[in-house]
């Protein structure tokens, strides 16, 4: 008889998971929807309960809205032609309002009050769905972990898409919506503050975003090569002698010298993922607000090099230049 863990390929099909019942009556999740062998592969067979509730639907409400107006808006930049529409959806884009507007709200529809519009409802919906996750977690008396790592993903968004753009007072420092228009800004955000690359934030938050990668990879893997020793009850085995732990542990000792515990792995995995777009944000906020070329702000504190004299002058650098 082989032994059998939660990583091995076995389905279980006995009675429904419904999962633990909350003590009072205001409980909107539904039943089980079915299972699927597919689903099995990647993870969990069973499909549901799903708890929807006021904040999921209010949430899904302003997304799908937000969704339809970016839609919308680029249906009509291909004059509503569903065919020239499919092919260059790629391309299309729904912009922010010009620096005219300045940071107004009052912007007319097809001049970026459409993105105003659409930006304010996709943030509505993330934060509803923040708050989702919050009161999710503490209803099932769980420690809410999970909502502050997502409030770290949404402080980088905010200060793209709204914080930074205030603080420069115009919207037309904002992100676009749409596919490649997005990427665009992305290059050309580097390019106008003088390559991102010589913004230490910017470092750190590949530094954390890579490293997060190696800390998965090193987990993972590790909890599998022991899974055959049970290594998947992981935290129980901590304080047990011979256990799959204690080998992770002990290889970890022999290939670098140290290792991180059962527990802290954790830690360590969700500080990496955290401080990848905490530290983003503030790259982000500090340019053109504090920093206006990286390059030369790198030049000045000595961690790259001043190109040799071209005799082409720099406009930045010229006293007067707009800071
Ligand atoms: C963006 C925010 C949270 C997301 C949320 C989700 C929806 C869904 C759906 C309506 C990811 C919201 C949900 C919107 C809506 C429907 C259907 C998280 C985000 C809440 N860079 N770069 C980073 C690298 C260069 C640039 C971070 C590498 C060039 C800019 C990261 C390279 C240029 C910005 C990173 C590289 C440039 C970044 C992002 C290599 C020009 C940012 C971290 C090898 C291309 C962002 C400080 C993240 C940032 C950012 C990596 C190169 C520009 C570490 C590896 C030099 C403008 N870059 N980058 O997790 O924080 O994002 O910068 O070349 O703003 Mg960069």
């Amino acid at each position: 008889m082989a032994y059998q863990n939660i990583f091995t390929q076995v389905q279980l099909r006995g009675h429904p998971e419904e999962g633990v019942p909350l003590d009072h009556n205001n409980d909107a999740r539904s039943g089980i929807l079915g299972n699927t062998y597919w689903m099995g592969k990647l993870g969990g067979f069973q499909l549901g309960p799903i708890y929807i509730g006021k904040l999921g639907l209010a949430s899904l409400l302003c997304g799908f809205l937000s969704f339809e107006i970016m839609g919308f808006n680029m249906l009509a930049s291909v004059n509503w032609d569903p065919v020239q529409f499919v092919r260059q959806l790629f391309w299309l884009s729904l912009e922010p309002p010009p620096a005219k507007y300045g940071a107004t709200f009052f912007v007319p529809l097809a001049e970026g009050g459409w993105w105003i519009m659409a930006g304010g409802l996709l943030t509505a919906s993330i934060l509803l769905w923040w708050a989702r996750t919050y009161v999710r977690a503490k209803e099932l008396n769980m420690g809410t972990h999970v909502a502050w790592a997502f409030a770290s993903a949404i402080w980088l968004y905010l200060v793209l898409g709204f914080i930074r753009p205030m603080m420069m007072g115009s919207w037309a420092e904002a992100v676009p919506f749409g596919i490649f228009p997005h990427l665009d800004w992305t290059a050309a955000f580097s390019i106008r503050y003088g390559n991102l690359f010589y913004n230490p934030f910017h470092a750190l938050s590949i530094t954390f975003l890579y490293g997060s990668t190696l800390l998965f990879a090193m987990h993972g893997a590790t909890i599998l090569a022991v899974g055959r020793y049970g290594g998947e009850r992981e935290i129980e085995q901590i304080t047990s002698r011979g256990t799959a732990s204690e080998r992770a542990a002990l290889f970890w000792r022999w290939t670098m010298g140290w290792n991180a515990t059962m527990e802290s792995i954790h830690r360590w995995a969700w500080w990496f993922a955290v401080l990848t777009t905490l530290t983003g944000g503030i790259g982000i906020l500090l340019t053109g607000t504090v920093v206006d070329n990286w390059y030369l702000w790198a030049v000045q504190h000595g961690f790259a090099q001043a190109y040799p004299a071209t005799g082409v002058v720099d406009p930045a650098a010229l006293p007067g230049a707009p800071q």
